[in-house]
């Protein structure tokens, strides 16, 4: 619904949504060796706006996969060149990055236990050829439908509500996958906590609302200043931690002093029934990991330099 009078902005912004909203119903990876199959479903697939990529071969398809693109559902032909559509399951299974993607086998050979050791294997559905198109649709739409709730239940559990980085608990899980990789690849790993000084104050003072609309501020402009590849999270209440791959102490530290510089230069602005603005100030203890050392140690000397940065009059950062 559009009300009139609308000027020619709104209504390409309103079109656009609504376009945008009505074609992609999902997407799937397609991956079937022969072409004009592939072609085929992915004709079919488009007319019911359905997005598709297309594969020849499980390398094509673990290639586009690693590349770091989305797809809802995979659709797999059972025998193909080389790699098997069995190889293939079986590796996306095992990878606990693909693993919540459904996988919808597809075959037109009939012998006797195919259906049930795809599925066995970790498929999640299967449709022979030649299939009836309103079955093969009805049983892509399920698979997306259920890929869609997978992907917000993990949003979720992985994010943090308030600010929607990654809560503690995902943030560890990934500083363990670095920690490996540091030692594997005799990589810089450091670590930081950054936690807001005398926070209890701004509750006490504005009231719990100002509080949290500091903490997602805080994690707003820290998440703008890292990189991709750093991993961010909220440690506890007003902690937050950060983990930089590839980074040594120098480095950790020139970060840590350029975020505790443009916090304390931010005024930030809380408008309710009247506006108030005030500056914050945050305390970083920063440490590196080595070979020999766990995680538990890497926090610790964090979080002894925090306190040190705290005790040394705050607004500052500690190696
Ligand atoms: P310091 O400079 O020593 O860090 O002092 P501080 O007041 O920041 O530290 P303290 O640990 O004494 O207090 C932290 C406060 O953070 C207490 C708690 O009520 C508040 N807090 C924790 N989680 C939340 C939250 O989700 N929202 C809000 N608004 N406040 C929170
Ligand atoms: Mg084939
Ligand atoms: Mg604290
Ligand atoms: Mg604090
Ligand atoms: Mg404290």
């Amino acid at each position: 619904f559009l009300k009139k009078p609308f000027n020619q902005g709104e209504l390409l912004t309103y079109l656009l949504d609504y376009f945008n909203e009505k074609i992609t119903e999902g997407s799937v990876l397609v991956v079937e060796d022969s072409m004009l199959q592939n072609e085929t479903i992915c004709q079919q697939l488009r007319l019911k706006n359905i997005q598709p990529v297309s594969a020849k071969n499980a390398v094509e398809a673990m290639r586009y996969l690693l590349s770091g693109y989305d797809v809802d559902v995979i659709l797999m032909d059972i025998f193909l060149p080389q790699y098997t559509g069995y190889d293939l399951i079986s590796i996306l299974k095992s990878d606990e990055r693909f693993i919540t993607i459904p996988i919808v086998g597809l075959t037109a050979f009939r012998q006797k236990d195919i259906l049930s050791e795809i599925l066995d294997l970790g498929a999640d559905d299967f449709i022979y050829k030649p299939y009836n198109i309103n079955e093969f649709f009805a049983r892509i739409r399920a698979n997306i439908r259920i890929s869609k709730l997978i992907k917000r239940l993990k949003e979720t559990s992985e994010k943090d509500y308030l600010t929607g980085i990654y809560n503690r608990r995902t943030f560890f899980h990934f500083l363990e996958n670095l920690s490996a990789l540091s030692i594997r690849e005799n990589k810089p790993l450091s670590f930081m906590i950054l936690d807001i000084d005398y926070f209890k104050k701004i509750n006490d003072t504005y009231g719990h609302d100002v509080g949290d609309f500091v903490l997602k501020k805080l994690a707003e402009i820290v998440l703008k200043m890292t990189r991709r590849s750093d991993i961010f999270g909220r440690y506890g209440g007003e902690e937050f931690c950060l983990a930089l791959p590839n980074t040594d102490l120098y480095g950790a530290c020139l970060l840590a002093n350029k975020i505790l510089s443009t916090i304390a230069q931010t005024i930030i602005t809380f408008k309710n029934n009247k506006t108030i603005s005030f500056n914050i100030t945050i305390s970083i203890g920063v440490s590196e990991f080595a070979k020999d050392m766990n995680i538990d140690e890497l926090i610790k000397i964090a979080d002894n330099n925090l306190y040190l940065a705290k005790e040394n009059g705050r607004n500052r950062v500690y190696p």
